[in-house]
């Protein structure tokens, strides 16, 4: 084999072995809160891990509306999770409701 391919194989096949066949390498992706508000969320597979940071003085929560997370956030904390489940959940802030995004999680 010429060295490029056979670089590509070896690539691929640790991919294969530390991924799992059906998902890509996790990606880490911060959510920044901050004046309150949650920052945007980016595409999301699952497996993935979230770290969410309060940048903000007041206590906030990540509480998902199907009860399938609810991270306490104190004022300059963070917290990560790992995403576990493809599909859509809204998410709002238990101490201040009007904060709200959607998590969209691909397979
Ligand atoms: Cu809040």
């Amino acid at each position: 084999m010429r060295p490029l391919l056979r670089i590509l194989t070896a690539l691929v096949f640790a991919g294969l072995v530390l991924g799992g066949p059906a998902s890509a390498v996790a990606a880490n992706h911060d959510i920044i809160i901050a004046q309150m508000q949650f920052g945007a969320v980016p595409p999301l597979h699952v497996g993935d891990v979230i770290t969410w940071r309060n940048d903000d003085i007041f206590r906030h929560s990540v509480t998902a509306r199907d009860k399938s997370f609810d991270i306490d956030l104190p004022p300059k904390a963070q917290k990560s999770m790992t995403v576990k489940q493809a599909g859509k959940v809204d998410f709002y802030c238990r101490f201040h409701p009007m904060m709200t995004g959607t998590l969209d999680v691909q397979p």
